[in-house]
């Protein structure tokens, strides 16, 4: 099948790229898109040309598998940039008929045509930077002809698309439709026939004088860092659109291409489209699929910060929610709070104040059960304590109605025990949200022994409405990513024993990449907890084991962290973090208690132990079964905890390491090895070669099954 369509229309040629489901531009629709232009220009009888996209877009851009083979394998030439030139020399008109997304290739599709018309809801973007790359055929060369300097910096540098509207505003579309596309845009190439086409790359540019240009680049290169830190792409993506206002055309798409090559092949681009891809692959469940109703209403037990945030998750997506809290004052608090947090967003421009109001509404505060039963969905956001859960469970089991989703926000109980007591044991599941719940992404799906594949499915499909990206992981203590952490903390509380400080292994990650140190993080969420739920993570773990003690005595003199004034560091008024000489002074005494001979240490060492301590347990968990595949473990790390996106999530960069001196390694720090990482690593495999194996073997399960069916 050729993947671009040719047809003639009253000597009108429509060439439709067909490459389902987001027409990306892959090598093949490139060719075929090649040989449909070249067949259009070279036809006497066909006066216009009109290009679109079937289904419901235009087209995404480049195929970004290929662009992960081509950064694997060291970049390769694309025919991509070679053309967008033959389209924009056409002798004869050529319109962009823009529905759905005009991504990346795209927009650089339509750039090169002669005139552009899009329907209202399309959206237009250069998305590349969010994948480590910039634009790579010609996107920094006209965008900013047709759109200014800012518009194009601020489209290539943030990435962030925009609406018709404003497309046209800036000067990138011509004409915005409500409907008819197709009709509009042949009306348009029938009245351009005969006319010189107006090409892009032609047209006079004023880009102003230099030393503005100079101040306008400036001023993004110092505010770009601000939201996308330690990012190459983005300022990349600056450095090209400079090198328009440097160079003529050919010559400023010469650099482009130097630049793009240059980031496709970088450890950033590769780690972010990993994750890109371990995005789409973990919405992949098949028992997704199976029916369920929608979600219409729902219900929170507990309005402490968990509760409080779940509600607003609920509320934020249309959902109306019932909060029921045990005590008015903590209640009236809790309400307080929700507004104050709708409030502040209002404040900053996040929504408008009517939206707020709608959203607040959704949110019913009271003290009792009324209403629950009406709910498809309940969450349980109390303490964490088995007891109270338990209890807890065998009253919803009373007004639950039948088949609403039991849901635990638990994060390191077990599953079965909570379940145990609940007469509905196969709707109850763990859906674990990260704090703030109504702003962190991620969610861990925890299914117990009992819960059913339906319970599974209908808690998936509503992650998806809140926006989340759902995990699904295995009942074991900690889940994913709180059984992750407990080794992480446990090798960065170590560090501190053989000499590091609480402050040089914070820094070191930090300037690594991590968003907050381990400490600093500690501070913030408690020592507190993690003490409390510190029995459940021990039971697992060798009694021979060492255990690092300065947390403990941390605990004991009621350094609970930032909400104490003091924790691993001490606070000032500002809750800024000071280093503590008394801290110093309980890490000797650990260290000494421990016969640990203090040593200056490496930010290298640091690093590595800190994130291979993560790959290790990572292999665990993938070889317990507890994660689906490594790639969701990557994508619980980064959503919940922190890890930069640009280096992949641990799994992928134990990878880029090489699994057999990420063993090595393991073996010289003295630790057991998983025995999966053994394996992987002695036969030269990786984690990524592990995932497509599993998903080769599941596809294969799953169609074995659908034969049986
Ligand atoms: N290439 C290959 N596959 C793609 C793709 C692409 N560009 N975009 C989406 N897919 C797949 C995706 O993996 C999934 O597959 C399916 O399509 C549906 O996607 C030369 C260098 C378009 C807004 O960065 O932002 O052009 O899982 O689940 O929520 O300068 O996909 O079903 O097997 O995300 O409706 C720039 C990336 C490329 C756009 C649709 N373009 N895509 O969202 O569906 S670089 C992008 C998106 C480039 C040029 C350069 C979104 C979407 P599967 P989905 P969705």
């Amino acid at each position: 099948m050729e993947q671009v369509q040719y047809r003639i229309e009253d000597r009108i040629a429509i060439l439709t790229i067909e490459n389902p489901p987001v027409n990306a531009l892959s090598a093949r629709v490139q060719e075929s898109f090649q040989q449909a232009l070249a067949r259009a220009i070279d036809d006497s009888k066909i006066d216009a040309i009109v290009l679109t996209g079937s289904g419901n877009t235009f087209i995404a851009g480049a195929d970004i598998k290929d662009l992960q083979r081509m950064a694997n394998e060291g970049a390769v030439p694309s025919i991509l940039p070679r053309i967008l030139f033959d389209v924009e020399s056409a002798p004869k008109p050529v319109v962009a008929a823009i529905h759905g997304n005009a991504f990346g290739g795209g927009l650089e599709v339509a750039l090169a045509a002669h005139y552009r018309i899009a329907t209202a809801d399309a959206r237009i973007g250069q998305p590349e930077v969010k994948l480590g790359i910039i634009p790579g055929a010609g996107g920094t060369q006209r965008l900013p002809r047709l759109a200014g300097l800012e518009a194009a910096l601020e489209m290539c540098a943030f990435g962030e698309p925009v609406r018709a509207e404003d497309a046209q505003r800036f000067g990138i579309v011509d004409r915005v439709v409500e409907e008819n596309l197709l009709g509009h845009a042949m009306e348009v190439a029938r009245e351009l026939s005969g006319v010189a086409p107006r090409r892009t790359r032609e047209l006079a540019v004023n880009f102003g004088n230099p030393e503005s240009n100079a101040a306008l680049f400036a001023g993004y290169r110092e505010r770009v860092p601000k939201t996308r830190k330690k990012l190459l792409a983005p300022l990349a993506a600056i450095d090209a659109i400079e090198a328009a206002t440097q160079s003529r055309f050919e010559e400023g798409c010469r650099k482009e291409r130097e630049i793009f090559h240059r980031m496709l092949v970088s450890s950033q681009a590769k780690a972010l489209i990993h994750v890109f891809f371990a995005e789409r692959a973990a919405r992949k469940i098949p028992a997704a699929s199976s029916a369920h109703g929608e979600i219409q209403a729902a219900a929170v037990v507990g309005a402490g910060t968990m509760g409080r945030g779940i509600a607003m998750c609920f509320a934020d997506a249309g959902i109306p929610v019932r909060l029921k809290e045990a005590y008015p004052e903590a209640l009236a608090s809790a309400i307080k709070a929700i507004e104050a947090s709708y409030e502040s967003s209002v404040r900053k421009g996040r929504i408008a104040d009517a939206e707020m109001r709608t959203r607040f509404s959704k949110i019913q505060p009271q003290l009792d059960y009324a209403g629950f039963e009406a709910a498809d969905i309940i969450v349980e956001a109390a303490f964490e304590n088995l007891e109270v859960k338990r209890v807890l469970f065998s009253e919803l089991a009373g007004v639950a109605k039948p088949g609403a989703i039991l849901a635990t926000n638990t994060s390191y109980l077990n599953i079965d025990d909570i379940a145990q007591a609940c007469p509905l044991a196969e709707s109850v599941i763990g859906l674990h949200f990260f704090s703030p719940a109504n702003v962190m992404r991620l969610l861990e799906v925890a299914p117990g022994k009992a819960t059913s594949a339906r319970v599974t499915a209908a808690a998936l499909a509503l992650a998806k409405r809140l926006g989340k990206i759902a995990i699904v992981a295995g009942n074991c203590p900690g889940f994913i990513g709180n059984r992750m952490l407990r080794v992480y903390r446990r090798e960065a509380q170590l560090l501190l024993e053989e000499g590091a400080s609480p402050q040089q292994v914070d820094r070191a990650l930090e300037e690594w990449g991590m968003a907050m140190g381990p400490f600093a993080a500690q501070d913030l969420a408690g020592i507190d907890i993690a003490m409390s739920s510190r029995h459940v993570f021990s039971a697992m773990e060798p009694p021979e084991l060492r255990q690092p003690r300065v947390m403990e005595m941390l605990y004991a003199l009621g350094r609970f962290g930032q909400k104490t004034g003091a924790g691993w560091y001490a606070y000032d008024e500002k809750r800024n973090a000071l280093p503590d000489p008394k801290v110093d002074a309980l890490i000797e005494t650990a260290a000494s208690e421990a016969g640990a001979t203090r040593r200056p240490i490496s930010n290298e060492e640091i690093v590595e132990r800190a994130v291979y301590a993560l790959v290790n347990e990572g292999a665990r968990i993938l070889e317990d079964g507890c994660a689906r595949r490594a790639s969701d473990i990557d994508l619980v790390y980064i959503n919940g905890y922190g890890f930069p996106a640009y280096r992949g999530g641990p799994m992928h960069y134990a990878d880029e390491a090489a699994l057999d001196t990420v063993h090595q390694r393991v073996l010289e720090f003295g630790w057991k090895p998983a025995p999966l990482l053994t394996h992987l690593a002695k036969s030269r495999s990786s984690f990524s070669a592990f995932d497509a194996k599993a998903s080769t073997l599941r596809a294969a399960a799953d169609d074995a099954n659908a034969d049986h069916a």
